[in-house]
């Protein structure tokens, strides 16, 4: 049987410029990938609010496939003293989730920082724009107003939370960084396990430490690892290919290959590299990024995988502007890339 594919794109809700009508207008699009963008972290998501935005998903004739995500609490984190109170109404949302009928949790263990650029609006040859990561200019980004903010990101912090959230990451290493995960693992998985809702944490964006802070979902070992700390389908992973990918040293094939049943949603996009801890996000098919997106999807079908897949960040095209990463036209076009290597799988090689 050839497995089917469920394409979604990510939404932001009602205030997105983008509007659920366009992303229904993508061919062979199916689902949605969204959240209750202003529920702060640590609160719970209420069941009612979940069950209205699955409505108005369905009502544009698509699924809601996936949330991303439910934000961790940085206290979870570093491991501070409200922590269990914290978890449980963490767990209360994956219930919530579970009870409304949305498959799958993305979710991240980045220390205060979600998924970082240096430049949103990188000038491409062709005039396109895109974001880039540039490791010496992270150095020159100035602090003093606080963290800044992307897309999808838990939650910015003025200068002042900062400072106070760099002092109770004072004395967490990796090591106890993995514990607090552990910790945080041992308590929702089961539940997640319970409602029927498939765990997969986002690798760390750029996979590799910044601003002094540690980062551990950075290779396939880590990923590995994180399967074993709680040995259940439930607890699972997103293969984001761009957020792995800024490493040339890590192989995204042998990470399906040894991680697949445990790939819960995957998030396609491509990334070139312009030097070390250097780089920035070329289209879906360019076939000299760092990412073999034509075999991953390959590697993906052959397994049968039927989770969402939705195509990441886009470059602003076409005078588009907007979210940075998140416009329609280059996601449309990533999503449509997609969908060409995904029927090309299914197809029966022509007789000579
Ligand atoms: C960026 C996104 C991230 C992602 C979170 C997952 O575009 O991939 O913001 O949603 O890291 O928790």
């Amino acid at each position: 049987m050839k497995p089917e594919m469920l394409l979604s794109m990510r939404w932001y809700g009602i205030h997105d410029r983008v509007s659920l009508r366009y992303i229904a207008q993508i061919p062979m699009m199916r689902g949605i990938v969204s959240g209750l963008y202003d529920i702060p972290a640590g609160e719970v998501w209420d069941k009612s609010r979940l069950k209205n935005l699955k409505r108005t998903i369905e009502n544009a004739g698509l699924k809601f496939s996936a949330v991303e995500s439910i934000p961790v609490h940085e206290e979870i984190k570093f491991g501070g003293p409200q922590r269990d109170k914290l978890i449980d109404a963490y767990c209360q949302s994956v219930r919530n989730m579970g009870e409304v009928g949305i498959p799958v949790l993305t979710y991240n263990f980045m220390p205060i920082f979600d998924w970082m650029r240096t430049d949103l609006e990188f000038t491409l040859p062709d005039g396109s724009t895109c974001l880039c990561y540039i490791d010496a200019a992270l150095e020159r980004i100035d602090l003093s107003e606080g963290t800044g903010d992307l897309p999808g990101w838990g939650a910015a912090f003025s200068a002042e939370q900062l400072a106070q959230l760099k002092a109770c990451y004072e004395g967490v290493d990796e090591e106890a960084l993995w514990k607090n995960l552990e910790y945080f693992l041992k308590a929702i998985v089961p539940v997640a396990e319970k409602y029927g809702v498939k765990l997969a944490i986002h690798p760390d964006d750029p996979p590799w430490s910044i601003f002094g802070l540690p980062r551990i979902i950075t290779s396939q070992a880590a990923l590995k690892h994180l399967c074993s700390l709680v040995n259940s389908p439930a607890n699972g992973i997103a293969l984001c290919s761009g957020s792995l990918g800024a490493d040339p040293a890590i192989d995204l094939l042998a990470i399906i290959e040894e991680l697949g049943d445990r790939v819960h949603f995957v998030h396609a996009r491509n990334v070139k590299t312009m030097g070390h801890r250097c780089f920035y996000e070329t289209y879906h098919a360019d076939q000299t990024g760092n990412v073999p997106l034509p075999a991953i999807i390959r590697a993906l079908y052959n397994r049968g995988f039927e989770g969402p897949i939705r195509p990441d960040h886009g470059r602003m095209i076409w005078g588009e502007v907007g979210r940075a990463g998140y416009g329609l036209y280059d996601r449309a076009l990533g999503a449509s890339y997609i969908t060409g290597l995904w029927t090309a799988c299914g197809e029966k090689k022509k007789r000579s």
